[in-house]
């Protein structure tokens, strides 16, 4: 029976344990260009069995919220070059996010200050987070425009553009594809953000084709091995939900298992919230199932407010990862942390977002102490 410090495979990547940083958004990053401490704030974490960085956008339509970073400029790249050096040089591995936030955004970010884009021409009951001296301000995501039918190949092709230069110019192990919290590829999945008529909108195969198009394109550029997926059946993250998710994401693994992917990351419940939602049961066993039943080989990651003990019998169950998203923002050491049961620091909600250092690079170790 392996437990949470037991090495595992996840594709191509071969991980000291099955402890995982999960993505976690932190706007310091201005320009879009990884800031002056996330070298050290990432290779501060290398111990994890994987670093999955925070969401990064794949162009600058992708950009939803001020300072988070970007995969498409030569000095993101370059920054994110410094950030793999530093995380390989401790010993750990880490993927990129590779984001696109669709209709969540807000004209100030989006190229010639244009409307955000969405599969279809509804405006999310949600915030976006913009950073006015250095303070995290939340306003209203604009009213989006659908985007053509034309646009989709491109879109296809900055995926797997940004899935490219991360592992080939920035020397990620690998990419994450977000296909969830509410953002683009969620959007196309879902019916209550998805009203197309063609051959992206309607049934589950048309909403769930550009996701598994972008996944494709991006396992052609890098290796299904080093390509896992983020999926969140029912959250209800920036005002997404659809009407039969089990059947919907039933489909989507089935059709995910023949990609020899890494690994499939799922988001059990509200994302950073309850992981029961009475109004949108959903069973993760049958999910999970459905994949290995077709095939899939990928590790299964699981993700919601695990504790120590959660993930310990997830892990005795088979589950084969546990992303840990706010342990980690406050916990560094999280794995000697948990080898040893603890103790663990209370993190600071004020500095989740936007900031320098504090509650970001300054979080003591237990060697500190
Ligand atoms: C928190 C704040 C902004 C963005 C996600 C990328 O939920 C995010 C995000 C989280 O996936």
């Amino acid at each position: 029976m392996p437990t949470l410090f037991d090495t595992v495979t996840a594709g191509d990547l071969h991980l000291a344990n099955r402890v995982v940083m999960a993505p976690l958004t932190r706007n310091r990053s201005p320009d879009a260009i990884p800031g002056p401490f996330a070298a050290d704030y990432y290779a501060q974490r290398a111990t994890a069995g994987l670093i999955i960085t925070e969401a990064t956008a794949i162009t600058q339509q992708a950009q939803g919220y001020s300072d988070v970073p970007g995969l498409y400029g030569t000095e993101q790249l370059d920054a994110w070059k410094k950030v793999t050096h530093d995380v390989h040089a401790a010993g750990g591995k880490i993927v990129v996010q590779l984001w696109h936030v669709g209709r969540v955004s807000h004209t100030s970010l989006q190229p010639d200050n244009g409307a955000p884009v969405a599969p279809s021409a509804i405006i999310a009951k949600t915030k976006t987070v913009l950073i006015k001296d250095g303070k995290p301000v939340y306003v209203e995501t604009s009213e989006p425009r659908a985007l053509k039918a034309q646009e989709l190949p491109g879109l296809v092709h900055s995926y797997q553009a940004a899935a490219r230069n991360a592992v080939e110019t920035a020397d990620f192990d690998g990419v994450e594809i977000h296909g969830a919290n509410g953002y683009l590829l969620d959007q196309f999945l879902k019916t209550g953000t998805n009203q197309r008529a063609d051959d992206y909108g309607g049934s589950i195969e048309n909403r769930a084709r550009l996701l598994l198009e972008v996944t494709r394109a991006v396992t052609a550029a890098v290796g299904g091995g080093r390509t896992g997926i983020r999926l969140s059946p029912v959250t209800p993250a920036n005002d997404v939900v659809d009407a039969d998710p089990q059947l919907l994401f039933d489909y989507v693994v089935r059709e995910l298992a023949s990609m020899n992917l890494a690994y499939i990351h799922i988001i059990e419940g509200a994302t950073g919230g309850p992981r029961e939602l009475p109004d949108r049961p959903f069973d993760y066993a049958a999910l999970k199932a459905a994949y290995r039943e077709a095939g899939g080989k990928g590790a299964w990651m699981v993700n919601n407010g695990y504790d120590q003990t959660m993930a310990e019998n997830a892990v005795k169950h088979g589950d084969d990862l546990v992303a840990f998203g706010k342990l980690y923002i406050a916990n560094p050491d999280l794995v000697a942390r948990m080898k040893q049961g603890g103790p663990f620091n209370q993190g600071n909600q004020k500095t989740w977002y936007g900031g320098g250092a504090e509650g970001y690079t300054d979080y003591p170790t237990l060697s500190a102490k």
